[in-house]
């Protein structure tokens, strides 16, 4: 067992093995393509069996106003969550302690831009342009998720934040692989097979560390002990509580509930946990040989409240420090539509 190398039930191969075949499952409904529906179809009709039948609503297609909305909503969260995640992870990086270490550790903060950017990209096809969806994320309007608001005190809390963070963030966005909005579910495929190699270099340096010296060891504990509750929050509100889910399940958007999706994740780490030789901090953590899964206790999900409206421990860093930047880079953002509206107008002499 290493990394997310665990034998999932579902499909063959673990989590990636889902990824495939998601990925198979989106060629063959693209196949089955139905085209655009007739002039006298009733739309919500259509929009109704397209999600029936599995298959993809794309941005030519019409879609019940509500689904647009939830849809621009998690998916700008989600893209502002990965250009946000950058910074915990960001301040190691001078820091790595070996040059390996540090050209690892760029490559993999890079690649959470070039997610976020997949994201805005995913979004801008429901009609919002990626300013405006800035825009709403500098103003407070937008959300990203509550795991970035917390701190990175050690070398060890990068090696958390792979094994822990990108694993819970690989078993949430496996299902939406499958999810009802074509370029969302092709952009999370992308972003799965990215993920899972993130999840294995964080889990490679917490087992250098776990198997290092007693210092060493003590820090990678130390890590798991301050990370594991808020990965679980991660997940969202229990289903009990969460707004969003049975209409975002009914359109196929989300496949599994936030708690489903929890527990799946506690089931992953127990045995990773092992061989790590780290104890995750839950002295009720069970098997359950009725439930074939692990009892364990429940993050606290008034902190979780708390940090998603803005009072967590880095909530004001993270937000100052993402405004400042914007504000660093307009020269940036200007240069570069500047030499856009040369190269057109150099196009039209042209032609
Ligand atoms: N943080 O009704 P539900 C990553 C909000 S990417 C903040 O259950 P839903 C990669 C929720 O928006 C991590 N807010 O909502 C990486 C809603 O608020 P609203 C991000 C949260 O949408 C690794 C309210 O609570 N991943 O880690 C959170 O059905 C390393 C009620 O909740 C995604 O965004 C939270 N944890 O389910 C990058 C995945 N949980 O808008 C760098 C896509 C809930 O009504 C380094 N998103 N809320 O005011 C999803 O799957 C879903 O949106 C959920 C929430 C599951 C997060």
């Amino acid at each position: 067992m290493y990394g997310n190398d665990f034998s999932g039930e579902d499909a063959p191969g673990g989590l990636l093995g889902e990824v495939e075949a998601a990925e198979a499952a989106l060629r063959a409904a693209a196949e089955r393509d139905r085209g655009a529906p007739g002039q006298d179809v009733d739309l919500a009709a259509y929009f109704a069996e397209v999600i029936d039948a599995d298959q993809k609503i794309e941005p030519r297609d019409w879609m019940p106003e509500a689904y647009r909305r939830t849809l621009i909503r998690q998916i700008a969260q989600h893209a502002h969550s990965e250009i946000i995640g950058m910074q915990p992870e960001g301040n190691w990086i001078s820091r790595a302690p070996s040059l390996k270490r540090k050209a690892i550790l760029l490559a993999k903060v890079q690649d959470e831009a070039g997610h976020g950017l997949y994201l805005y990209a995913a979004a801008e096809t429901l009609g919002i342009s990626r300013d405006e969806l800035v825009d709403l994320l500098l103003e407070g309007r937008q959300k990203y998720s509550s795991i970035f608001n917390y701190p990175t005190l050690t070398w060890a809390d990068v090696g958390a934040i792979g094994w822990l963070v990108d694993g819970a963030a690989i078993v949430n966005q496996v299902p939406l692989c499958r999810c009802s909005y074509g370029p969302y579910a092709r952009a999370m495929i992308r972003v799965c097979k990215e993920e899972s190699f993130h999840q294995r270099q964080g889990y490679e340096i917490l087992h250098t560390l776990a198997h290092g010296t007693p210092a060493q060891k003590a820090m990678a504990q130390d890590a798991l002990d301050r990370w594991w509750y808020p990965s679980l929050a991660m997940f969202g509100p229990p289903d009990s509580d969460s707004t969003h889910s049975a209409q975002s399940m009914a359109w196929k958007i989300k496949r599994f509930s936030n708690d489903e999706l929890r527990q799946r994740f506690v089931d992953m780490c127990v045995g990773q946990a092992e061989v790590l030789g780290l104890t995750i901090p839950d002295p009720d953590l069970r098997w359950n040989d009725e439930r074939q899964a692990y009892d364990f206790t429940q993050p606290d999900y008034d902190e979780l409240m708390r940090v998603i409206t803005g009072d967590g421990p880095c909530n004001r860093q993270r937000m100052e420090h993402r405004r400042r930047a914007h504000a660093e880079g307009a020269w940036v953002r200007e240069a570069a539509a500047a030499y856009a509206a040369k190269q057109v107008s150099k196009e039209k002499v042209a032609a």
